[in-house]
């Protein structure tokens, strides 16, 4: 192997001979040498776990060879890069993705059955990898997939979290989170690399030198550390790598002297703010301590990575002296995935500057030329303000720069758009209006830095440049763009839905598709076949038998797989209006329970689906969380209701859950408030999987929509232009609600789901809302028509042949919703780089 990769550093390491299997026998053999030599358990076991272990090992030596061989290749080449900067990456299982996509499926299920395993049940012995919340966390990891096959020059940076997302255990008194351990045994996908390490200093203060230049010094130092994680591309060599860094102190920073004197703490102080730093995603920030250990998370990944990305820089131009500063923007580009990695702007910049000596402008011409920035969100509350107290503690040499780059920022505004000054105050980077509590507001130093700001969907992109960044985009058009969000379709239907793919590369005769998603269209001319309506329903029926398996074994109520399955799930929040869904169920129920038996028999079965985490500090979340399940408890126990009507909530929803609930999946609620939602890309893989959608014309169902034709999607609600106004109607007391949502409350209220009060949370559509204003998310003026949409799906789902057709075009309509073309633009439209296949 040595061989065929070598190059100058390739030379240092010696050759080897052990074989890479790929046959199933030599793959059988490699697995059992794992058992016996890469012992993770004592010897004579060789149980599913056992066996999952050793057949990712046996996985990880393929990844390895091909990882080594890409990033040789990377380094020989030296193409631009890009660098993708995300505190979240939502994994998921790596084992049958990694199997897939190095094309070893089949070989792998068979070397297991040799040895008396079917890979499905030791794929389910593995941990879901959950470093991340949702959306924006499952898209990381979606574009690293993508930009892994597209053979392009990128890598992502993140951090080694001790306990990713929690875990929700339902009870009767709805969510409890307890510390989900990823890590219990270990991750046989990261690799530590005890030669990567670097200092990121937290605290101390700026030294000025005679000269005139500023240093940072004293505070602490925390070491981090690098985990790679390999990623496969699909269909090729290239396999790039997710670098995770882990936070350590050093032994030098133990005080011996003071352990021996019973001192153990202080002994040891430093060691233990090191495991703070990595210890759980998203720490609660309400305290002041909460606020510097976010921002110290924040801050480590930034500093870490850009050590690391100008430290390759260095190595690849070693030897060449005519290299310049200037050439860093055309070799690396940095990626802000959301605000969280904001930090990375000052530090760039501090890096240049007091590091390697560079003046302002020439610093400020290396940063805004490498860094962009995406948004994901409009919602107030999710744009960061961090108090300016906080960032002088934690960061005094980065508030000096953020301080100058507003004070250069102004000048510039008022020498050049001098029609704007009335606006500088909205458009300045601190926020000093409330003396008591000034802040830094992240997202506005994310758009005066970067090069380029894209939102994740067209009309996410429009309402950035018409209303939260308008003041920007009317004097740097050009910095904004939109990049419709993608999934991958290797996980979210090949790997996960096997019978369906089958199925759609017999139609197409080709599996071109799983790289060239618009290809799927090629579906649309047999939408009325007869023949593939028959292949298709029964794929379906197959993975909904799967899926009823699954609600039975973690719910213990069982389901009908003949009746439509409806499924929502996501993030509780209240703009994603969970409360929507729950209440027309309740209004479903309602009627149901007063009609005739006769009645009844005409009306289609269904299943309603819910499952998603609510943040632990999130009251309203939580009480929709405990309505749903006390809804299912006495309507799956109504025996007059049962066959009609199922409320299930799907506890703990992760990424290997979301793997089972979308093949089996009918119709599916993307239902937010219009306006509010920035994308969703659970509403493309719903879709990617013949799914129908039943929405509002909000994120990317817009185009989804736009894709799938308007007659295969069941729109209703209020439109994102329409929002601000029927919110003022409604503080003037000119809404009148529609009398089915007053009786679907009131049935609440009158106790028909158990004794708990739940008027705080049905308060929240009528009067004093947390937003301050009633019904902020119009469930009530949206009720009516989503109510009436429902019935055109009931009867929509009775003519079979219909809704074949409909689920057939969703699938045949979802070509441009693959992260393979999000990532080609981003590539091409942003970063400026090409793809680096190795040979
Ligand atoms: O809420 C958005 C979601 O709509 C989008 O699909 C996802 C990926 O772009 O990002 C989510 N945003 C966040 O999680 C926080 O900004």
């Amino acid at each position: 192997h040595n061989k065929e990769t070598t190059d100058g550093s390739a030379a240092k390491v010696p050759a080897i001979a052990q074989p890479l299997a790929e046959k199933p026998s030599d793959i059988a053999s490699n697995i059992a040498f794992h058992a016996r030599y890469s012992p993770h358990f004592s010897p004579l076991k060789f149980d599913p776990e056992q066996a999952y272990y050793a057949t990712a090992d046996s996985v990880r030596d393929l990844l390895i060879h091909r990882w080594n061989e890409t990033f040789l290749h990377f380094h020989k080449v030296d193409p631009k890069q890009t660098y993708y900067l995300s505190m979240e990456y939502l994994q998921g299982r790596a084992l049958t993705n990694a199997i897939g996509n190095l094309g070893l499926s089949g070989a792998y299920a068979d070397a297991l059955k040799k040895l008396g395993y079917e890979l499905e049940e030791i794929a389910e012995k593995e941990k879901d990898a959950a470093l991340g919340n949702g959306g924006l966390g499952r898209l990381a990891s979606c574009f690293l997939d993508s930009m892994a096959t597209l053979n392009l020059p990128a890598w992502g940076y993140g951090l080694r979290y001790r306990y990713g997302l929690f875990k929700q255990l339902i009870s009767k008194e709805g969510q409890e989170e307890v510390a989900e351990d990823w890590l219990e045994k270990f991750s046989p996908w990261e690799v530590v690399r005890h030669d990567v390490l670097y200092p990121v200093r937290f605290f101390g203060h700026v030294e000025v030198s005679p000269t005139g230049s500023r240093k940072w010094v004293g505070g602490e130092v925390i070491q981090a550390l690098a985990y790679d994680v390999p990623i496969p591309g699909y269909n090729t060599k290239n396999t790039i790598s997710l670098r995770l860094w882990e936070a350590k102190s050093s032994a030098k920073d133990f005080n011996l002297f003071e352990f021996n004197e019973g001192k153990y703490e202080s002994a040891s102080q430093l060691h233990s703010k090191a495991q703070q730093i990595c210890a759980v995603l998203y720490p609660g920030d309400a305290t002041e301590d909460g606020k510097i250990l976010r921002l110290k998370q924040q801050f480590f990944l930034c500093s870490a990575s850009l050590q690391d990305i100008i430290m390759r820089f260095k190595e690849r131009r070693e030897g060449n002296m005519a290299w310049n500063w200037s050439d860093f923007p055309s070799k690396v580009a940095v990626q802000l995935n959301d605000t969280h990695p904001t930090l990375a702007i000052p530090e760039l910049m501090r890096l240049l500057m007091d590091g390697e000596e560079l003046g302002w402008d020439e610093a400020w011409d290396v940063t805004t030329r490498t860094v962009a920035y995406t948004n994901h969100t409009v919602l107030p509350e999710a744009l960061e303000k961090w108090p300016q107290a906080v960032m002088y503690k934690l960061l005094p040499r980065h508030m000096e720069i953020i301080e100058e780059i507003d004070k250069r920022f102004m000048a510039m505004i008022r020498s050049t758009f001098s029609s704007m000054e009335s606006k500088l105050s909205d458009m300045q980077i601190l926020d000093s209006s409330n003396p008591q509590k000034p802040v830094v507001r992240m997202a506005n130093l994310c758009v005066v830095s970067s090069h380029k700001v894209n939102g994740v969907a067209e009309l996410h992109s429009d309402i950035l440049k018409a209303d939260l960044f308008a003041n920007y985009f009317s004097i740097w058009p050009a910095k904004f763009q939109n990049k419709t969000n993608g999934v991958t379709p290797r996980r979210w239907i090949k790997f996960c839905s096997p019978e369906l793919s089958d199925i759609i590369t017999k139609w197409l005769k080709t599996d071109g598709w799983i790289t060239n998603l618009d290809l799927l269209s090629g579906l649309r001319q047999f939408a009325d076949n007869d023949k593939l309506h028959a292949e298709w329903a029964s794929a379906k029926m197959a993975n909904k038998h799967r899926l009823a398996q699954y609600v039975l074994h973690v719910t213990g109520v069982s389901i009908d797989p003949n009746s439509l399955f409806d499924i929502q799930i996501k993030r509780i929040h209240e703009y994603k209006r969970q409360l929507l869904n729950i209440l027309g169920t309740v209004y479903r129920y309602k009627k149901l329970k007063e009609m005739s038996i006769e009645e009844r028999k005409k009306t289609t079965p269904r299943t309603v689906m819910l499952g998603g985490k609510a943040f632990a500090t999130y009251t309203n979340a939580k009480r929709i969380v405990k309505l749903v399940n006390d809804v299912g408890s006495v309507v799956n126990n109504d025996p007059e209701i049962n066959n009609y009507l199922k409320v299930i909530f799907i506890p703990n929803y992760n990424v290997s859950v979301a793997e089972l609930l979308i093949p089996g999946s009918e119709l599916s609620q993307h239902i937010s408030t219009a306006g509010m939602e920035a994308s969703g890309t659970s509403n493309m893989k719903f879709s990617l999987n013949g799914c129908l959608i039943i929405g509002t014309l909000d994120g990317a169902n817009v185009e989804i929509r736009q894709e799938i034709g308007e007659d295969n999607f069941f729109l209703f609600g209020a439109k994102a232009d329409e929002v601000a106004k029927l919110r003022k109607d409604r503080e003037n007391g000119l809404f009148k609600p529609d009398p089915r949502f007053e009786e679907a409350k009131q049935f609440i209220r009158g106790g028909a789901f158990g004794s708990y009060d739940y008027s705080a949370l049905l308060d929240s559509l009528e009067g004093n809302s947390g937003y301050g204003r009633a019904d902020y998310f119009l469930v009530g003026y949206d009720f009516p028509s989503y109510i009436e949409a429902q019935s055109r799906v009931d009867e929509a789902y009775k003519d079979r042949k219909r809704w074949l057709k409909m689920s057939i075009l969703s699938t045949a309509g979802s070509g441009k919703f693959s992260s393979d073309r999000t990532i080609s633009q981003y590539a091409n439209e942003i970063w400026g780089i090409k793809a680096c296949p190795v040979p």
